[in-house]
């Protein structure tokens, strides 16, 4: 949009008297937050509304993406990136004295999402804006994001997220729109006369489900989609005195909390509750929209709605889109089916078993009794007609009700007609070993679509100093087109870019250094390799591994403390599902190891260690374009994609890599020489798993290096870790190392000492860095949802 200076200044100005009656002069950042936020409300809301009267109007084809998380952290700078007013408005309140920079770290971020996958969805939302893609987000308004981390004497503590104390500027509230949700009671189907049966009801539990519409501004381009949020109310007619305080209870938790695991299932009850919720009033209000809209027989909706289930979290889509498209619109039973399998699709984010989600039938019965009976109509209704085609053993292992469970997952492929992982690796996987005989049955359905990060927050806003770098040297054109990076590779040998890239990095790492000087009080020197990993503590992650290897370092130091150690800053950002006792031991691990590494005289200063606490969107921002070394060690064949791999890339940091998820296809695109791979092959690992003869202990024993860093857990050499220390030697090596942490470590450290080495030719190394820059293109999340809205959704973009 077109603004000036003194335009933006007159509103701003004109906002802060409206809201809080003060000038300038007196008001708190706070307050100037605020009221600049409505400002840039002010600048996006008439787009947000023609946007809105053109969707309807154009009778287009919409998608909508059902996550029970997202996690789009701030929205400020993103908001007038996307706008085009990110400068005027910079300089403007700079005129002010006010800085942006300052400002925009008032904002709490929007963490109602625990990892990966919340992550992923926002990296979508933001995409599809940004390629006018008409895509919307459906999901919950948690009162409470996901836990804020604090360290406390090495150990995690888990303290609530308020993120809504100060309200959130950006969304709408629409009570106009609101829907009720059913739980419980009684249900029976009675004859109606007609010749059909319909569901009569009994003493169901009723919530009042809220939407909260969120702007997802377009990058340029006058698209303003929505992410709809679902907050959970007491409906107003409801006679509270002949409720009990239970119900209230539970009606206030529904939108109360976000639930902190990532990849282990929790089987509470309030989950489910929360699952049907957003899916039931997500499903209602696209019918709702449907019916005042569309100019089109209910027959057709596959033609101009698509559902997305983004992991199995809502596969209630699934039977919830049966009940309403047959008690609600009157369609038979077979053709509501052909249409559900139409508008569904669903997306795998894992194959970790235990992350792979079942409920007790039970539970559903109880919770959702019309529901239910839809999930055994539908089982029923497959198992009949596929038991001549495809015979006994497929229909059973491909069963979505059996063993008194309700398997999520297959209830998702059965009531869609598109199945995807999220890395090439990852859907081989999926059609090869874990889902195969629905490969079997299905194998159209399946598909690849590689994830994908969103530029703008992981480039232009997080590294404004490499994005005016690469303006100023192949133009502007890659802010709309990540592909056109590959222009960088002209001037790979190029030395006066070649420095100004070095002087960039430099730039960055020196701004981390003072947010860890003033977040953990430790000094770290700039010159060093900043060497990161970040991302959620998992076992399958190995930052076990990272920390053997630095182990290791700590004794070559104190065998020789004149050895010739380049030095290295470990920089860990991670949280653990507060359930997860074994990764919180590895946290207490890390901090202990960083007190006694940090403060050892013979290491002086060569190696430090810094675990930055609560890590979330906002501090990845400054942490990611600082980093040299990407650490993405995953066992090969357990991260279905990773995307702090692709973040860390296009930032210029090199990769030290398995054979795992998207790291292959950041292998093909940067080259071997641009890349660090060591580890087993996921063919190495399932050969292990086929002989059944891996022993840890064996190596423990066998190797030296080894034998002396896993005595260190245990025998004091680690201070404070009295329990912990043993509790992971025993992993490690009396329950036979899960994921081949030992098999994998003298290939790690072999590798490593190629970091080391090719860091010492600060030319070479630059090379690789830019060569990672330019060749990150493909790894756009725009890329990856022009392939969904292609192959899956079949939408186009606005106006096109
Ligand atoms: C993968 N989260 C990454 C990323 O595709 C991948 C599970 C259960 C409950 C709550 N959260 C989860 C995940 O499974 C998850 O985040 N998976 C991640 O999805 C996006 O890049 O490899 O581990």
């Amino acid at each position: 949009m077109e603004l000036t200076k003194e335009q933006f200044i007159q509103d701003f100005e004109k906002t802060l008297t409206d809201k809080y009656a003060k000038p300038l002069i007196q008001a708190g950042q706070q307050e100037i937050f605020q009221s600049l936020a409505d400002v840039v409300k002010s600048y996006y809301a008439p787009i947000w509304q023609e946007d809105l009267a053109y969707k309807d109007e154009s009778q287009k084809k919409q998608a909508y993406y059902f996550s029970i998380e997202f996690l789009p952290g701030q929205m400020l700078k993103s908001n007038l990136l996307n706008l085009g007013i990110m400068d005027t408005v910079r300089e403007a309140l700079s005129d002010l004295n006010v800085s942006l920079d300052e400002l925009a770290e008032v904002e709490p971020d929007m963490a109602i999402g625990n990892g990966g996958l919340g992550r992923l969805a926002s990296c979508f939302m933001d995409s599809l804006a940004s390629k006018g893609l008409p895509g919307n987000g459906n999901g919950i308004r948690y009162r409470y994001g996901l836990f804020k981390q604090k360290i406390i004497d090495g150990y995690q503590c888990e303290l609530p997220d308020s993120w809504l104390d100060n309200g959130n500027p950006w969304e709408v509230r629409r009570p106009e729109q609101a829907v009720e949700v059913t739980f419980g009671g009684e249900v029976w189907l009675e004859d109606d006369g007609k010749g059909s049966l319909k569901p009569h009801y009994r003493d169901q539990e009723r919530v009042l489900a809220v939407p909260y519409d969120n702007p997802m501004v377009g990058y340029e381009n006058s698209t303003v989609n929505n992410m709809c949020l679902w907050r959970s109310e007491i409906p107003e007619d409801l006679d509270v005195r002949f409720q009990n305080l239970d119900y209230m209870n539970q009606t206030a938790q529904l939108s109360a909390e976000l639930y902190p695991d990532d990849s282990n299932y929790d089987g509470r009850l309030l989950r489910l509750k929360q699952e049907y919720f957003f899916v039931s009033a997500g499903l209602q209000r696209i019918l709702k929209h449907y019916k005042k809209h569309i100019k089109a027989p209910i027959s057709q909706i596959h033609e101009y709605v698509a559902v997305h289930i983004n992991d199995t979290h809502p596969a209630l889509c699934v039977p919830e889109f049966m009940r309403l498209l047959i008690d609600d619109w009157g369609l038979a039973w077979e053709q509501a089916w052909e249409i559900t399998v139409k508008v569904m699709s669903y997306t795998n984010h894992t194959i970790l078993p235990e992350a792979m989600e079942k409920w007790p039938e039970d539970m559903v019965q109880n919770l959702l009794p019309r529901v239910y009976q839809i999930i055994l109509e539908i089982d029923r209704r497959r198992t009949k007609d596929l038991l001549p085609k495809v015979g006994p053993t497929l229909v059973h292992s491909t069963r979505i009700v059996k063993d008194g469970q309700i398997h999520m997952a297959h209830l998702s492929i059965i009531g869609s007609h598109s199945t995807n992982g999220v890395a090439k690796l990852h859907s081989d996987l999926i059609k090869d070993v874990v889902l195969h005989d629905f490969y079997t049955i299905y194998p159209e359905r399946f598909n690849n679509k590689t994830n994908g990060i969103a530029e703008r927050r992981w480039l232009q806003i997080s590294n404004e100093k490499l994005s005016s770098l690469i303006d100023e040297t192949i133009g502007r054109a890659w802010r709309h087109d990540l592909n056109e990076l590959v222009l960088l590779k002209n001037y790979k040998d190029n030395p006066d870019f070649l420095s100004q890239l070095q002087a960039v990095k430099k730039a960055d790492k020196v701004r981390l250094a003072e947010v860890i000087k003033e977040r953990n009080d430790i000094e770290v020197n700039t010159e060093a390799i900043f060497d990161v990993q970040v991302k959620r503590l998992h076992a399958y992650k190995r930052q076990l591994l990272n920390v053997l290897h630095i182990m290791k370092l700590y004794f070559d130091i104190k065998d020789d403390p004149s050895i010739d150690i380049y030095p290295r800053v470990f920089i860990f950002g991670s949280k653990a599902a507060p359930g997860y006792h074994y990764a919180k031991s590895i946290i207490k691990a890390i901090n202990e190891i960083a007190n006694l590494i940090n403060n050892d005289t013979d290491v002086a200063g060569r190696l430090k260690i810094v675990f930055m606490e609560n890590y979330n969107v906002s501090l990845a921002e400054y942490i990611i374009p600082a980093a040299d070394v990407s650490e993405q060690i995953s066992l090969a064949s357990k991260e279905a994609s990773g995307t702090s791999n692709m973040k860390l890339m296009l930032n210029g940091a090199l990769t030290m890599a398995t054979l795992d998820g998207a790291n292959i296809e950041i292998k093909d695109a940067v080259g071997d020489e641009n890349i660090f791979i060591f580890g087993l092959t996921k063919d190495e690992v399932y050969d292990y798993y086929a002989r059944g003869d891996y022993n840890a202990h064996d190596i423990y024993k066998s190797n030296p290096v080894l034998n002396r860093i896993l005595n260190a857990f245990r025998d004091g050499t680690i201070p404070n870790i009295a329990n912990e220390g043993p509790e992971i030697f025993a992993s490690l090596t009396t329950y036979n190392d899960e994921y081949f942490v030992l098999r994998d470590f003298d290939d790690y450290v072999r590798a490593q000492a190629e970091v080391e080495a090719l860091y010492r030719d600060q030319t070479a190394w630059t090379k690789a860095s830019l060569a990672n820059i330019a060749n990150a293109g493909r790894f756009s999340s725009d890329r990856t949802v022009q392939e969904y809205a292609d192959d899956i959704w079949y939408i186009k973009a606005n106006k096109a």
